[in-house]
C-alpha cells in the first residue's frame, strides 16, 4: 500500500483556508480520491477537547509555552488516531493548521524558544510532516476584519492585537521562505475563484494530482 498524501492549510486569522480547504476536498473527493479532512487543534476526540481548553477564556489565559504544550499534546493524539492511520491506509489527509501554526503563533508571534519547538517537532512528529503546505497571506487588518465578520469564530488569538499578528505573518513568511520545497504561497487577497486557482495549481503541479 502506498502512503497517501498529507497537506496542511497554514496563515493568519481569516485567510479564508477553512473555506478553501473545503473546495480542495470536493475537487480531490471528485477525482476519486480518498480524503480525510481534518483540523487543529483537533480532529480526535482527546485533541477537541483540548481545542476548548486552549481557544476560550482571556488572551492571557495560557502563557505561550503553556499553549505550545497544549497544541503539541492535541497534536500527538490526533496524529496517532487520526493521521498516521489515515496515511497509511492510502488516503490524503487535509488539515485546516498543523505543526507551522505552533512555530508562528507560540514561536514568531509569542516568543517560545524555537529550540523547544524543535525538539517538539522532533519527538511528537517523529517523521509525520505534511507533503505539501499552503501558506495564506494577507495583511492582518484585511484577515481580521474577514473573521470579525463572520460568526463562530474563536476570539482568544483574535483579540491578541495588531503587533501580533504582524509577527505572525512575518513568521508564516519565513517558514515559507525556509522550505520552499514544502511550502508554497497563496496570494490569499484575491476572489474566492482567484485564491481556488492558485490552490489547485500547487496541490496538482506538486503533487501531480488530475481532475
Ligand atoms: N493555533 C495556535 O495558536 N497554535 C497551533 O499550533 C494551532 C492553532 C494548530 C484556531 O482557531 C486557532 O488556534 C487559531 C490559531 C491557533 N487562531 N485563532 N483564532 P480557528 O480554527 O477558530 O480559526 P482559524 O484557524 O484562525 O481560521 P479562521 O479565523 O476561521 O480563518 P480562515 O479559516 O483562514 O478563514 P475562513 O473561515 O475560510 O474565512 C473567513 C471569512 O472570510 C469568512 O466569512 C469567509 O466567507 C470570508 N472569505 C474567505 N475567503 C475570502 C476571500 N477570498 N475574499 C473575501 N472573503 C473571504
Amino acid at each position: 500500500m502506498t502512503r497517501g498524501r498529507f497537506i496542511t492549510f497554514e496563515g493568519g486569522e481569516g485567510a479564508g483556508k477553512s473555506t478553501q480547504l473545503k473546495r480542495l476536498v470536493a475537487r480531490l473527493q471528485a477525482s476519486g480520491h480518498d480524503v480525510v479532512a481534518t483540523r487543529e487543534p483537533g480532529g480526535s476526540p482527546g485533541a477537541e477537547s483540548i481545542r476548548e481548553l486552549v481557544l476560550k477564556g482571556s488572551a492571557d489565559r495560557w502563557s505561550p509555552v503553556t499553549e505550545t504544550l497544549l497544541m503539541y499534546a492535541a497534536r500527538r493524539d490526533h496524529i496517532e488516531r487520526v493521521i498516521r492511520p489515515a496515511l497509511e491506509r492510502g488516503a490524503w489527509v487535509v488539515c485546516d493548521r498543523f505543526a507551522d501554526s505552533t512555530r508562528a503563533y507560540q514561536g514568531a508571534a509569542g516568543g517560545t524558544a524555537p529550540d523547544l519547538i524543535s525538539a517538539l517537532e522532533r519527538h511528537i512528529l517523529e517523521g509525520t510532516r505534511p507533503d505539501l503546505t499552503l501558506v495564506f497571506d494577507l495583511p492582518p487588518d484585511v484577515g481580521l476584519e474577514r473573521a470579525h465578520a463572520r460568526a463562530g469564530s474563536e476570539m482568544r488569538f483574535e483579540s491578541k492585537g495588531m503587533a501580533f499578528h504582524q509577527r505572525l505573518r512575518d513568521g508564516f513568511q519565513a517558514i515559507a521562505a525556509a522550505e520552499p520545497d514544502r511550502c508554497a504561497m497563496i496570494d490569499a487577497t484575491g476572489s474566492l475563484e482567484a485564491v481556488e486557482a492558485q490552490v489547485w495549481a500547487a496541490v496538482s503541479g506538486r503533487l501531480g494530482v488530475d481532475a
